[in-house]
C-alpha cells in the first residue's frame, strides 16, 4: 500500500491531520492500535481553546461543537472559602469552549468517513523505516499479516506511549521531564454541574477541579496520593473528599451520583525534542505531556496540527517546505509557553508532600496576587485562554 502522509494513531491529533489534509487533498493512511469505540471511551480533556475551535471549524466538524457546547467567559480559583473569578473577556477579550475530547473524537471520526479516509484499527507492531531517506515505510501487522505501507512523509500521532518517539535515535533526541508527586482521582457523573464555571480549589488537604460536559454530565477530580488506584476509593469516599475541599457554600448544594466512570492519571510535564526527525513529524502527546491543571494538552495538539498541516500544504501545493523545516522549531515555541503555565498554575494549586509552610504561603500570595492584580489577571487568562497559533 501507499499513501502520502502515514499517520500513526488515530486519537486527536492524528484525526485531525488526517482531516485538514485530504480536505486539501493530501492522501493519509492513520493506523491505530485500538478500536474506534476503545479511543472513544477514554474521558479526557474539556476545555477547548479559541484557536483550537477556529482550527475545528476550518476542518469542518464545528457545527455540533457550536451547537451543544458551552462558551466559558471566566473560571474560579478558590484558595479554602474565598473565590478569585477570573473574568477572561475582562482581562484579555477572549472565551474557552467546554466540549469534551470525546464527542471531538467522535465528530472527526464522522467527518472523516463522510470524506471516504483511510483508517485502519487494530494494527500491532508498527516500525518506522528509512526516516532518512525520502523513502520511509511503516510496517505493521494486523489479524496476524505483515503489511507495508509506503509513503513520503510520517505523522507520529500515537501520544505519549506510541512508537514513533522511540523511533528517533537517543543521539538526536532530548528528552525534559518532571513528574509531580501525585495523580487525578476523575470521575464523571450524571449529575448537575456544581457551578456554572470551572472551579480550580487549592486547599489544606489538595487540589480539586469541578468541570463539566453538560447540564446534565459533571467531571471532577481530586488530588490523590502516586499509588492510588480507582478502586480504592468507594463513589461516597470520593465524593466526601471532593466536598471538603470545595468551598462550603458550593459543597453544600453539591448533587452526587454514581461514577460512571473512574480514573487516575500520574501528572506529569515532558518534552521531547526535536519534533521532527528526517521524515518523521511528531505531533500532540507523541512530543509532549502537560499536566492537566492548564487544560492544555488538546489545545497543544490542535496547534502542533495546524503549523504541520500548513507546512505539509505548502510542500504539496506550492514546493514550499519553510512550514515544514520550521516545524518543530515554531511547535516547540508554543509547546514550552504551556509548560511554563501548566507548571506554574500546577505548583500554585496542589498540596506537595515536600512543601515547608514557606513553600505554602508563596502559593497563597500568589493566588492573592491573582485576586488582586489585574496584570496577574490578564496573564492568566491570556494563557489559559490560549496564546494564538
Ligand atoms: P492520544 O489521545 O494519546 O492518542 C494517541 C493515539 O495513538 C494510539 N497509539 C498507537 N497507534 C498505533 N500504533 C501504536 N504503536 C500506538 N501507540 C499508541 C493510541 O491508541 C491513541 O489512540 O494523543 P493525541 O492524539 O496527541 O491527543 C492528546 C490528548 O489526548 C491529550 O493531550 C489531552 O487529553 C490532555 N488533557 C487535556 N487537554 C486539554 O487541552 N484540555 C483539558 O481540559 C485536558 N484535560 C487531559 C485532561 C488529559 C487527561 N489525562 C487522562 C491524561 C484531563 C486528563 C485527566
Ligand atoms: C475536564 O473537564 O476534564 C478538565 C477541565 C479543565 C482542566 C482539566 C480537565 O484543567
Amino acid at each position: 500500500m501507499r499513501t502520502q502522509v502515514a499517520i500513526i494513531g488515530g486519537g486527536p491529533s492524528g484525526l485531525l491531520l488526517s482531516q485538514l489534509l485530504n480536505l486539501a487533498g493530501i492522501e493519509t493512511v492513520v493506523l491505530e492500535r485500538q478500536s474506534r469505540a476503545h479511543v472513544l471511551s477514554r474521558i479526557r480533556a474539556g476545555v477547548l481553546e479559541q484557536g483550537t475551535v477556529d482550527l475545528l471549524t476550518r476542518a469542518g466538524v464545528g457545527a455540533r461543537m457550536m451547537r451543544e457546547g458551552h462558551r466559558h467567559a471566566g473560571c474560579v480559583l478558590t484558595h479554602d472559602q474565598q473565590m478569585i473569578r477570573i473574568d477572561f473577556a475582562a482581562a484579555c477579550g477572549a472565551e474557552v469552549m467546554v466540549y469534551g475530547q470525546t464527542e471531538v473524537t467522535r465528530d472527526l471520526h464522522a467527518a472523516q468517513d463522510a470524506l471516504g479516509a483511510q483508517h485502519v484499527h487494530g494494527v500491532e507492531h508498527v516500525v518506522l523505516h528509512d526516516l532518512d531517506s525520502a523513502s520511509p515505510h511503516v510496517s505493521y501487522v494486523l489479524d496476524g499479516r505483515s503489511h507495508r505501507l509506503d509513503c513520503d512523509f510520517i505523522a507520529g500521532c500515537d501520544g505519549f506511549h506510541g512508537v514513533s518517539r522511540k523511533s528517533i535515535p537517543d543521539s538526536v533526541r532530548r528528552d525534559y521531564e518532571k513528574v509531580y508527586p501525585f495523580g487525578w482521582l476523575g470521575v464523571l457523573s450524571e449529575t448537575p454541574p456544581l457551578h456554572e464555571e470551572l472551579i480550580y480549589a487549592s486547599h489544606p488537604r489538595g487540589f480539586a477541579l469541578a468541570s463539566m460536559r453538560n447540564p446534565m454530565l459533571s467531571r471532577y477530580y481530586i488530588q490523590v496520593p502516586l499509588g492510588d488506584r480507582p478502586e480504592d476509593w468507594a463513589d461516597a469516599a470520593f465524593w466526601q473528599e471532593f466536598r471538603a475541599r470545595m468551598p462550603c457554600h458550593l459543597s453544600e448544594r453539591l448533587v452526587t451520583g454514581h461514577a460512571i466512570e473512574k480514573s487516575i492519571a500520574p501528572l506529569r510535564s515532558f518534552v521531547s525534542e526535536p519534533m521532527r526527525h528526517g521524515a518523521l513529524f511528531l505531533c500532540g502527546d507523541a512530543a509532549h505531556i502537560v499536566p492537566p491543571t492548564g487544560a492544555k494538552g488538546l489545545n497543544l495538539a490542535a496547534s502542533d496540527v495546524h503549523y504541520l498541516s500548513a507546512g505539509l500544504v505548502a510542500h504539496y501545493r506550492d514546493s514550499d517546505s519553510a512550514g515544514l523545516e520550521g516545524y518543530s522549531v515554531k511547535a516547540l515555541a508554543r509547546v514550552w509557553q504551556a509548560m511554563r503555565f501548566s507548571w506554574s498554575v500546577t505548583t500554585m494549586m496542589h498540596r506537595f508532600p515536600e512543601h515547608s509552610a514557606y513553600d505554602r504561603q508563596m502559593q497563597r500570595v500568589e493566588l492573592m496576587q491573582l485576586a488582586s492584580s489585574p496584570v496577574a489577571q490578564r496573564l492568566f487568562a491570556e494563557n489559559y485562554t490560549g496564546l494564538p497559533f
